[in-house]
């Protein structure tokens, strides 16, 4: 009989070797099923009998190995398990070590254990046996691995004699969560083992073996291939049923059970298929749904015991040939067979009792390996896993099973491969898809039955179920335990996190009930990430990641939280009123108690505009983020919008804010000035809006002001802006007397009402005088959506008068694909018809799913590939904009795709390095919230991410980068140098933030002048961080005259035959180079450099070298040391010489030819042309023809009522200074704005003057 030789040989158990792995990436550790003979003796002295301890050894009887914890490092034998994930070790000073005198820790004896989580370990089971005490860390050992500051339960009251390893999800158990709902969880075995580059992914196998041999092991990071036999097949785990994206335990679809004998076979059935069965090894016996065990006890003759809780059988059965074989995932999933020597399990370590009535009368009595239980989970505990090889795969949520191949004594690990890589040498299941059907069974006819039956049983015939045996009592102890496994019912306690508490896999969820769970983000080396990710994108696609497999889970409440996101930018010309209007927005949404105006009396300022310069400038400089919830009530139905909100600056100096909004924002309110309408930057916006497929709803502002005129406006975006748009409301009342809107959809009346407008009046009476031009301007707003949109138009044709609901599902088409903008109307200083607009908002601009947004990806030469918002999906973000603030470096990131968790671990595509995101805020302009997860789809800030503008970040199973955006070129520089020389420090800090927030400030050395120089957009950009380095950083700078960004080129063909010789002794410099150069005429804007060399006189590593040395010319061009532009180098032959040629020559050698040749190519210098825009009081076009006279050509002149605006090309040289100019030409009335617009040759006179003062500098230099 073989397992009373393995009960009675149990000594204490000693060989758990820790050996280290034979593979390289694999931890291997051996373990063994435990007997404690020792305690036996001991403790067994309670009672005559010796049943409480063997009972308990039996049902908790598992697999153990020894481990080391501390330093130095103390043997604690431990328990594995499945379906844990804590590790934890009972103190020494615990009540079980107390009497045993064995197996605790000592925490005092370890100089590196700490608490970190005081009084907060508690876990309980099933069977009520608990332990409790701290979180700790430290070192811990296993198969040789060492792990730094491991996080462990450390069992201070237990009444569990031996503490144990899980390796389950570490939503399981591994979760601390504190009082101030900060939750974290902190990385368990396997994750922990990736962290520290002993294993690629958080896999690991496990092999049994059997009963008889009764040892095994578990390959952390591999398989052993020749411990299996048959195919390894893998099979989907299951989520938590609360969650599909979460998951606890190792759960899969158990969908078949066959009892198998000699006499024949029978397919038993339960009404449960497919039964969720967790795959535990932490428990001994194995659990199915009642109606299924009983089956499989009548096929054995098991009879229930009501005494033990337990179906027991006579120990005789061990060597019967029948045999149950479970089937998983489905009709061509995976079985394996289980035999009876498996499944027949002694009940105590010494005698067995003896039935002593009934069918086995005079028999030795067992317990049966498979009992019932009432409720899910179910488990397959030791007595299937035995049978079974099983690789438990965290990352795809797949097991491999295949049938164990028992004793096997040849071993081949092959270790997972990389991050995320699917279970080596493993097949998938096909059609799991479909194993939610029931199958169908036919009532066994328990043929197979008699065949289980040994010869000795059979003599006495099948038992029939039910009939109650009795047995030699005094032998066994009532077990007062039914699944005393370790899949325990948990009790996780309240904890104070401490900062080491941390994980990779962090979740932050605020509650475990489901929402909690091992977040899916991989964990890995940051070595070689990149490459792991390249290979994994094809593997990822099959794991049902794709964006379409992804939708088809999308659960109706993702769909429901993605239908109430807004991502929002305010983005139009400058003083349009943006930041007013998002101070309503505040107010009305509950965001803000009190409002305050732009440059208001109070002095306080609006809340977007936190900066002191913006608030004593009266003008946004910074785009400002933030939140807020609208409540829309549409038909008396309440329905909250989530808005995430961009406020951006107008001036054109800052339109890198603008762009980067513009670029990750998935709508926009494009505020017009009533009386202005479209004006130069809302032309600058609109470009901006049109580059990044922006939809966007129109606000026409400032109603209130003299010469309101919103209808201008609207004609204004149709032929200026050409996008079809149509007001969807009309004024009531003008400039002083106006009052509120039609609403052109509804019919209806609007009006505001109460302490700053907070309240909306809706009114069905619509003026009498207003009536008309509300039908005329409804009509117009139907026609042009029957322009652009098909079911509008059909309506239109057919002369049917579309409803609200259906103009407004036409608007909402019509914006999202870019072919329309609504235009709504009021006055955000006076507090009207802002409501309206935010309704608008929710109504016609996106949420995060109806926006297509892509990522380019890597492993597929840049395709693009479509990113979708739903948290399921591995995790994509785009870092849009960075700022430095006391807490460190605050980097805005709109998440596209997966949700990001606090504490996880992002992977930065363009640099591969890993980083945790330790802090997670939403803004609300400067100040910040703390918040513990975000959602696909939305904008957030991070804290400790180190990173540049417009880095896109990943957890690591996506090789996918994102298009960067647009940054403009600098126009303007300054040479800066602080007044004290003590402040260079300082300067040089506050220059490196300026310039890691600010894409567009630029900052560089001058070689020959060995002057710093700053460059920006224009004079307000430089001159305002000037000033901040005066305020922020107490630093006085002098700044020189402001320069223009010169470019050079050439403007027709030249040749060149040029030849580098040096000889100084040892190996010289030989390089020659023939080509020619010539106007690019392709692209003028850009350089480019050919190779023409035919015979190979120039091998192919020269060639390479001359074209960097043409790209290095082409950085300081030989007339005035700016940047050359528009030239095309040809080489076309050449020489080299044996010894002296190297790449370091013909990289000077095309320096040199090309330097030379330019002059004859006819160098010129060019200079930056603005489009400038300059508007004023008509009275004063006059002054300012005369100004523009000068300074560059008048494109067009546009006169209004009052004002007139006046666009014109001038060169930036001649445009420093002209605010002054401006200012007193028209008292202080005029306005103008410059934007870069394209470079142009310099007046013959000026390059003359230039390149002479370049010239002597050298000169100068030469002769210092
Ligand atoms: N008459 C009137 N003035 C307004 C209205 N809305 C804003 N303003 C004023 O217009 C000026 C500019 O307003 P802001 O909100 O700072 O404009 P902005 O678009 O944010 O400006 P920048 O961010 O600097 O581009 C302030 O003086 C406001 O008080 C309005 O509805 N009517
Ligand atoms: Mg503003």
């Amino acid at each position: 009989m073989k397992s009373h030789g393995v009960v009675a040989a149990g000594a204490l158990l000693v060989g758990a070797a820790c050996a280290a792995s034979n593979a390289p990436g694999v931890v291997k550790w051996d373990i063994q099923r435990r007997h404690r003979r020792q305690e036996l003796a001991r403790l067994g002295k309670r009672a005559d009998t010796y049943e409480e301890v063997v009972t308990n050894e039996e049902m908790r009887g598992g697999y153990f190995a020894t481990c080391q914890v501390g330093t130095p490092g103390q043997d604690v034998v431990l328990q594995l398990d499945t379906g844990s994930s804590d590790i934890w070790v009972p103190a020494s000073t615990a009540q079980v070590c107390q009497q045993r005198g064995d197996d605790g820790f000592d925490p005092d004896a370890s100089s590196t254990f700490e608490v970190v989580g005081k009084g907060t370990f508690d876990i309980a089971y099933l069977d009520q046996s608990f332990a409790k005490g701290d979180y700790i860390t430290d070192v811990f050992e296993i198969g040789g691995a060492v792990l730094q500051n491991m996080t462990m339960g450390l069992g201070l009251n237990t009444d569990i004699n031996h503490g144990l390893v899980g390796v389950g999800y570490p939503t399981n158990e591994a979760i601390i969560h504190n009082t101030a709902s900060l939750d974290s969880m902190y990385p368990n075995l396997p994750i922990h083992m990736v962290n520290e580059g002993l294993i690629s992914t958080p896999a690991y196998s496990l092999w049994l073996n059997d009963l008889d041999a009764s040892s095994g092991n578990i390959l952390f990071g591999g398989i052993d291939t020749e411990k299996y036999v048959g195919e390894l097949t893998r099979i989907n785990i299951y989520p938590t049923q609360r969650d599909p994206n979460i998951w606890t335990a190792f759960l899969v679809a158990m969908t078949s059970l066959e009892a198998v004998s000699p006499s024949g076979k029978d397919t038993l059935t339960s009404r449960q298929f497919p039964i969720p069965v967790v795959l535990d090894s932490g428990t001994t016996l194995s659990y199915l749904p009642t109606d299924l065990a009983q089956q499989t006890w009548r096929e054995v003759g098991a009879i229930w015991s009501p005494e033990l809780g337990n179906a027991v059988l006579p120990c005789s059965l061990r060597t019967s040939k029948g045999y149950f074989s479970f089937g998983f995932a489905g009709p061509s999933g995976p079985r394996i067979k289980v035999a009876m020597d498996e499944l027949v399990l002694d009940l105590t370590s010494g005698r067995q009792p003896t039935f002593l009535s009934g069918p086995y009368e005079g028999q030795e009595a067992c317990r049966f390996g498979i009992q019932n239980f009432t409720s899910p989970p179910f488990l397959l505990g030791d007595t299937f896993l035995r049978s079974a090889y099983v690789v438990y795969d965290l990352i795809n949520h797949e097991i491999g099973i295949a049938a164990t191949d028992f004793n096997s004594t040849d071993s081949n690990i092959v270790p997972f491969p990389s991050l995320s890589a699917q279970i080596p040498s493993a097949t998938l299941a096909p059609d799991q898809a479909q194993v939610t059907r029931v199958p169908e069974f036919t009532t066994p006819a328990f043929e197979a039955g008699p065949g289980f039956t040994d010869p000795a049983a059979a003599e006495s015939g099948n038992a029939a179920p039910g009939s109650v045996p009795a047995f030699g009592l005094g032998q066994i102890a009532v077990v007062g335990v039914t699944m005393a496994g370790r899949y325990a019912a948990l009790a996780i306690r309240a904890a104070a996190v401490h900062p080491s508490v941390v994980s990779p896999a962090q979740c932050s969820s605020s509650r475990f009930t489901g929402l909690r769970y091992f977040s899916r983000s991989p964990v890995s080396r940051s070595a070689g990430a990149a490459a792991a990710a390249l290979q994994q994108a094809k593997e990822l696609a099959a794991a049902n990641m794709t964006p379409e497999a992804a939708a088809a889970r999308v659960t109706p409440e993702e769909a429901k939280r993605l239908s109430m996101v807004r991502n929002i930018g305010i983005a139009a010309h400058i003083d349009s009123g943006k930041t007013t209007v998002t101070e309503r927005i505040l107010f009305y949404t509950g965001r803000v108690k009190a409002m305050h105006e732009v440059r208001g009396r109070d002095g306080v300022g609006a809340k977007m505009d936190s900066m002191e310069l913006e608030r004593e400038r009266g003008i946004t400089i910074q785009s400002a983020a933030t939140f807020a919830d609208w409540r829309k009530v549409e038909d008396g139905k309440e329905e909250t919008y989530h808005f995430n909100l961009i406020d951006t600056p107008g001036h054109i100096d800052f339109t890198i804010e603008v762009e980067r909004a513009m670029r990750v924002l998935d709508g926009a309110v494009m505020v017009l000035c009533a009386v202005s309408g479209v004006q130069s930057q809302t032309i600058t916006v609109d470009r901006q809006m049109k580059r990044y497929n922006v939809p966007r709803i129109s606000f026409v502002n400032k109603m209130d002001r003299m010469g309101a005129n919103p209808f201008r406006a609207v004609e204004m975006i149709n032929s200026k802006l050409k996008i079809p748009a149509a007001a969807v409301q009309i004024p009531i009342g003008s400039e002083k007397e106006f009052e509120g809107v039609v609403d052109l959809i509804e019919m209806k009346a609007i009006r505001n009402d109460g302490h700053r407008g907070i309240n909306v009046k809706v009114s069905n009476a619509i003026p009498e005088h207003l009536r008309e031009l509300a039908q005329q301007k409804r009509q117009e707003l139907i026609e042009k959506l029957a322009d652009v949109d098909d079911e509008m138009a059909e309506m239109f044709l057919d002369e049917k008068e579309p409803t609200p609901a259906q103009i407004k599902a036409a608007i909402r088409r019509a914006t999202i694909g870019l072919k329309f903008t609504p235009v709504l109307m009021g006055s955000a200083l006076a507090d009207k018809c802002i409501q309206p607009m935010l309704d608008a908002v929710c109504d016609y601009l996106p949420n995060p799913a109806n926006i297509d947004n892509t990522a380019l990806d890597r492993s597929k030469g840049e395709q693009p590939v479509k990113l979708v918002p739903y948290n399921s999906l591995p995790f994509v973000g785009l870092a849009f904009k960075l700022e430095e603030n006391p807490y460190g470096q605050l980097t805005y990131m709109r998440v596209y795709q997966g949700s990001l968790k606090k504490g996880q671990y992002l992977y930065n595509s363009r640099t591969d390095k890993k980083v945790r995101v330790p802090r997670i805020v939403r803004m609300h302009s400067n100040e910040m919230e703390d918040v513990n997860e975000i959602g696909a789809g939305e904008i957030c800030a991070v804290f400790g991410v180190e990173c540049a503008s417009g880095d896109t970040f990943t957890d690591g199973r996506l090789p996918y980068g994102m298009s960067s955006m647009y940054v403009p070129d600098s126009v303007m520089s300054l040479s800066i140098k602080p007044k004290r020389s003590s402040d260079a420090d300082a300067f040089s800090k506050a220059m490196n933030r300026f310039m890691r927030e600010d894409p567009t400030f630029r900052l560089h050395v001058d070689e020959e002048s060995e002057e710093t120089i700053i460059s920006g957009m224009g004079e307000l950009h430089l001159d305002i961080y000037v000033e901040r380095l005066r305020r922020e950083y107490k630093v006085d700078c002098e700044t020189g005259k402001p320069r223009v960004a010169y470019r050079e080129t050439i403007t027709k063909r030249a040749e060149f035959d040029f030849l580098l010789k040096r000889q100084s002794g040892g190996p010289g410099d030989y390089a020659r180079v023939v080509g020619w150069i010539e106007p690019n005429t392709e692209n003028p804007e850009a350089n480019k450099f050919e190779t023409r060399v035919v015979g190979g006189s120039i091998p192919d590593k020269y060639l390479s070298a001359c074209g960097k040395g043409f790209e290095e010319a082409c950085l300081k061009g030989p007339l005035l040391g700016h940047k050359v532009l528009g030239v095309h180098m040809v080489i076309t032959d050449g020489a080299t010489h044996v010894t002296d040629s190297s790449d370091y020559a013909f990289n000077l050698a095309t320096q040199m030819a090309f330097r030379k040749a330019f002059v004859e190519a006819g160098g010129a210098v060019l200079e930056p042309l603005m489009k400038t825009t300059i508007s004023a009081p008509a009275e004063f076009q006059g002054n300012i023809l005369m100004l523009m006279n000068k300074r560059g050509s008048i494109v067009d002149t546009e006169v209004g009522a009052d004002d007139f605006t006046m666009l014109a090309e001038c060169s930036l040289n001649a445009m420093f200074g002209f605010s002054t100019h401006l200012r007193a030409a028209t008292q202080g009335k005029g306005e103008f704005s410059m934007e870069f617009s394209h470079y142009a040759a310099a007046p013959p006179h000026l390059q003359k003057e230039l390149v002479a003062a370049y010239q002597k500098e050298l000169e100068a230099k030469r002769t210092k």
